[in-house]
């Protein structure tokens, strides 16, 4: 142990703006300087979304004043400050020069590649280097290992039926609430007529706000996507409020149109509620508390609670356990041997497709786009056109708000493109046009014919998911959940097989 004298330095990253965040718990506020750093590298590592570089600057600097405004000491060091080093460790560099701390005392990075840095730490500084458990999630790295360690398959299912248990959640006498544990059949409505979900919050630009929209315009001017639209909350208050909007709007009808897609409509009843999250304003078992009282007090049927509390005790709890027992391989795993290189319409969202061109408007009007665009338009199209994952994954981290490591690349990679070899999802989530057609309104008014199974008028993802299935034919053919498709196809015929596979090359060709 050193036996030096000065403060202990606590430095928070940009998505630990939470109060009682680990290395703030017992600490004296006399005998602590926490460091807030805004920093190059964290700002280009991938190329973010410029409203994502403004949230959290902005919701950094509005929490270093909250702190300030507790009590705290607060070493807040600026983009703009002229000997800003431009990373973390050269950052902590600085700050030890200046306060000479008897140690460091930190959270468990959120990104793999940050935590490398953090864990070089202790050889690099005199003081001792203290790093802690990143509690705001409810199971631990070590905890996942636990319980993935030996299984062949990571099934979510199994994992999600543990929190539920773990942590009481619709569990009465050791049963689930209702008698099933995932209500998800029920949270497939398609999006028949027009849905008419509230709007949600905005949460219009402060002068903090205002002040790193300029710095984003001034230092990632290239970037890509608009901050006109910025109405992110920034605050934990802000958040709460955007949280209570969502328990009284949105919760009763999250459920059912779960899956749906409606062409300009971009929040629908989702929560809206990641980047809070993910930066650490809203504590995800708090709100899963909440809605399970909205469901006690009869203001939300049982599906969409259940269905909000598996998203977050469930899925994001198993992506980000996930996300560490798998790296760093996860971050390079290609299983199906994908090449081609990401198409321009994911930057400029021109396409005749008029699916992608929506989600692509909505990432970048909003740098958000809700689960079934991310998962069933822009991922399925990658997977079946057979996109690069390094490529994927990147376009994925810099494009959303609420995208970490952590939380994107299981999605992108695993979850989207089987690249893991399936250990997440048990199958590719490959689908034709047809089911872009069943949950949403998009199809109508295309310039291609969803119906049109193969030719230059038909719905590209049809010609493109036969193909996909052709070539893994090997290697999807023994699996037990989408085996059976190969009847299908060795029914159809040597012709209309070639029918197919030439028109997937046609489009494979013009992208
Ligand atoms: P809601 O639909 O209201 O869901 C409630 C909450 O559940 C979310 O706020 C989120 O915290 C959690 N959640 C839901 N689905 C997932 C999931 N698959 N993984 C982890 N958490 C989940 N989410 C991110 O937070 N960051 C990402 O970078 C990210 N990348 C994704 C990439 C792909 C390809 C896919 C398919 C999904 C990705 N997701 C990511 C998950 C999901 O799309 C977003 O969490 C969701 O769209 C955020 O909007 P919301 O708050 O309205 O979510
Ligand atoms: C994403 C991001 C950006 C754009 N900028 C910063 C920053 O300047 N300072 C900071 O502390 N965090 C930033 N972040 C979030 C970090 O990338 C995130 O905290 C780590 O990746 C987690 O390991
Ligand atoms: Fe998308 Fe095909 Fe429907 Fe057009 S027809 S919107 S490309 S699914």
């Amino acid at each position: 142990m050193s036996d030096r004298s000065g403060p202990v330095l606590v430095p928070i990253l940009g998505d630990q703006l939470t109060r009682t965040l680990a290395s703030l718990r017992g600490q004296t506020k006399e005998n602590t300087v926490i460091l807030m750093m805004e920093v190059r590298d964290e700002a280009t590592y991938v190329r973010h979304h410029k409203q994502k570089i403004a949230l959290i600057f902005s919701a950094m600097r509005h929490f270093a004043a909250e702190l300030r405004e507790a009590g705290w000491q607060v070493d807040y060091v600026a983009l703009s400050d002229k000997d800003n080093a431009g990373s973390f460790t050269g950052e902590v560099a600085r700050a030890v020069e200046r306060h000479d701390p008897a140690k460091i005392r930190i959270v468990e990075a959120g990104e793999w590649r940050v935590q490398q840095a953090i864990e070089e730490w202790p050889g690099k500084f005199a003081c001792a280097v203290e790093i802690l458990c990143d509690d705001r999630f409810l199971s631990s790295i070590a905890q996942f290992r636990d319980w993935a360690e030996g299984r062949k398959h990571l099934t979510m299912e199994h994992f999600y039926r543990e929190m539920r248990r773990r942590t009481g959640l619709l569990i009465k006498a050791g049963k689930p609430v209702g008698g099933e544990w995932n209500l998800d059949k029920q949270n497939r409505e398609s999006p028949a007529g027009r849905l008419d979900a509230p709007p949600r919050p905005q949460f219009p630009p402060d002068a903090i706000t205002h002040e790193v929209i300029a710095l984003v315009e001034e230092h990632f001017a290239d970037h890509f996507g608009a901050l006109e639209n910025f109405g992110w909350p920034v605050t934990r208050e802000q958040a709460e409020q955007a949280a209570n909007a969502f328990f009284a709007e949105r919760l009763e009808q999250f459920g059912p149109y779960q899956d749906a897609m409606v062409h300009g409509q971009d929040d629908l009843f989702h929560s809206m509620l990641s980047t809070s999250i993910n930066l650490g304003l809203l504590d995800p078992l708090d709100l899963c508390r909440r809605a399970q009282q909205a469901y006690d007090d009869g203001k939300a049927p049982l599906n969409s609670v259940e269905g909000f509390i598996r998203q977050i005790i469930g899925w994001r709890e198993y992506v980000r356990g996930f996300y560490w027992y798998c790296m760093p391989e996860l971050a390079h795993a290609n299983a199906l041997g994908a090449s081609r290189p990401l198409p321009a319409f994911y930057w400029t969202g021109e396409t005749d497709m008029r699916c992608l061109a929506d989600c692509v408007r909505a990432t970048r009007d909003n740098a958000h786009a809700h689960h079934i665009q991310r998962l069933m338009v822009l991922g399925n199209f990658a997977l079946l056109a057979g996109i690069d994952p390094r490529q994927v994954q990147e376009w994925y981290l810099a494009v959303y708000a609420d995208a970490y490591e952590w939380v994107e690349l299981p999605n992108v990679a695993a979850m989207v493109l089987y690249a893991d070899g399936g250990r997440l999802a048990t199958k590719p989530y490959a689908a034709s046009g047809n089911y872009i057609n069943k949950m949403s309104d998009y199809c109508g008014k295309c310039r291609y014919k969803v119906s049109h199974k193969t030719g230059p008028d038909a719905c590209p993802f049809n010609p493109l998911y036969w193909h996909f299935m052709h070539h893994h034919r090997e290697r999807l053919e023994s699996n037990h959940r989408i085996g059976r498709i190969y009847a299908t196809w060795d029914k159809m015929g040597e012709d209309k097989q070639r029918d197919y596979l030439d028109s997937a090359e046609a489009v494979l060709k013009n992208l």
